[in-house]
C-alpha cells in the first residue's frame, strides 16, 4: 500500500492530532467528572480511576495515579479541574520518566531486529526508518527475512525503492536465519551503517516460531559483533491490554531492547503506552500516529504526555 507523503506540519501537531482519539475521550470525561465539583468525593475518585482504567493505563498504574491524586489531595487544595488535570499529568510523567529513548546505532553497522504479532505495522515502521536514516546520509539494507508470507518480500522492496535502502530477501519458504546471515553479510561487505531486519508476524504462544526468532538472533550476532543492538517489538496500540501481555511474553523470549507502539492514531487507547512503561519497564523507543513516511518518531516522555493533555493550536482542553 502506497504511504502518505511527507505531511507539512510539525512533528509536534501530527502528534497532537494523532492522539486527539485519546484525548478526547480521556480529557472530555475528566472535566465532565470534576468540573463545578465542590470537593472530591471517594466516589469522584473511583470515576477519575475507572476511566484511566478505560484509557488503558491498565489497573495498577490507574491505581497509583488515583493514590497520588489521594495524597496530594491531602496536601495541598486540589479541587479544581485544572489542578486535578496537572496532578495526573505530574504523576504519568513521574512513572514514564523523562527520558528521550532515541535507538541506539553507535556500532560501524548497527542491526535492528524487528517483531511482534501479524499486522502490528513492523514492515510499514521498517520502511519509515529506512526513509528516515538514508535521508540523513545513512546507508541502509533491509534483510526480508518474512520469508512466510507470500508477497512480504514484495512489500519490503518496493519501501526499498521509495527510501533507496538495498533489501536482501528471497522467496517465500527460505529460511529466514540464511536470509539473515546473506544480509548480514552483505550489509558489512557495502559498509552499510544500518541492517534492519524484518521478521514474520507470530503469535507470542507459538514457541517454534519464538525459537526461530532465537535462531536469527545468534546468526546475525555471529555475523555482527554485538548484534542486533537493538530487538525492537512492534506493538498495535489499537490492542489495548494485550499490548502488554505480548511484550511480556516476546521479552521473556527475546531480550527485548526496546518497544515500538503504532497506530496510536487510530485508538482512544493511547494511555497503554504509559501502562506498559509501568507494567513492563521496557523503554518505548519508537511511536507511530499514521501511516505517512513521517508518521514515526522517537518517543519523548514529556511530549507524549503533554499530547494527551493538549491539543493542536492551543484547543481549549
Ligand atoms: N493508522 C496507522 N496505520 C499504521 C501505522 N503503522 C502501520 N500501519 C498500517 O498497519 C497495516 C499493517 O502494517 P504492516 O507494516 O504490513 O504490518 P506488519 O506487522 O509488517 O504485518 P505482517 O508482516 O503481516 O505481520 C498497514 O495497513 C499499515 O499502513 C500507524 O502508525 N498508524
Ligand atoms: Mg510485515
Amino acid at each position: 500500500m502506497k504511504p502518505k507523503p511527507p505531511n507539512k506540519l510539525g512533528w509536534t501537531k501530527r502528534l497532537r492530532h494523532g492522539l486527539s482519539k485519546t484525548r478526547h475521550s480521556f480529557v472530555h470525561n475528566l472535566e465532565r467528572i470534576v468540573r463545578g465539583q465542590r470537593a472530591i468525593t471517594p466516589e469522584i475518585l473511583d470515576e477519575i480511576e475507572e476511566l484511566l482504567i478505560s484509557a488503558d493505563l491498565g489497573v495498577n498504574t490507574s491505581q497509583t495515579v488515583i493514590d497520588y491524586i489521594q495524597q496530594e489531595l491531602k496536601r495541598r487544595e486540589l479541587k479544581d479541574y485544572l489542578s486535578i488535570k496537572n496532578g495526573i499529568q505530574e504523576r504519568l510523567l513521574q512513572i514514564i520518566g523523562t527520558n528521550h529513548n532515541g535507538l541506539n546505532l553507535t556500532a560501524t553497522t548497527a542491526v535492528i531486529m524487528v517483531l511482534g504479532v501479524n499486522g502490528g505495522g513492523k514492515t510499514t515502521t521498517i520502511g519509515k526508518l529506512a526513509y528516515r536514516y538514508q535521508k540523513q546520509g545513512k546507508k541502509v539494507v533491509l534483510a526480508a527475512a518474512d520469508t512466510f508470507r507470500a508477497a512480504a518480500v514484495e512489500q519490503l522492496k518496493i519501501w526499498g525503492q521509495r527510501s533507496g535502502a538495498g533489501v536482501i530477501g528471497y522467496q517465500t519458504g527460505a529460511d529466514p536465519s540464511a536470509v539473515v546471515y546473506d544480509a548480514a553479510t552483505a550489509a558489512k561487505a557495502r559498509g552499510a551503517d544500518i541492517l534492519i531486519i524484518d521478521t514474520a508476524g507470530r503469535l507470542h504462544t507459538k514457541k517454534n516460531l519464538m525459537e526461530e526468532l532465537k535462531k536469527m538472533k545468534r546468526v546475525v550476532g555471529r555475523c555482527i559483533p554485538g548484534a542486533p543492538h537493538e530487538t525492537l517489538l512492534v506493538l498495535d496500540a489499537t490492542t489495548g491490554q494485550n499490548a502488554i501481555i505480548q511484550a511480556r511474553q516476546f521479552h521473556q523470549d527475546l531480550e527485548l531492547s526496546g518497544l515500538v507502539l503504532t497506530k496510536l492514531d487510530g485508538t482512544a487507547k493511547g494511555g497503554v503506552a504509559i501502562g506498559i512503561v509501568a507494567e513492563l519497564g521496557l523503554p518505548i523507543k519508537l511511536i507511530g500516529v499514521g501511516e505517512g513516511l513521517d508518521d514515526l518518531q522517537d518517543f519523548d516522555a514529556q511530549e507524549f504526555v503533554s499530547a494527551l493533555f493538549y491539543g493542536e493550536d492551543n484547543e481549549k482542553d
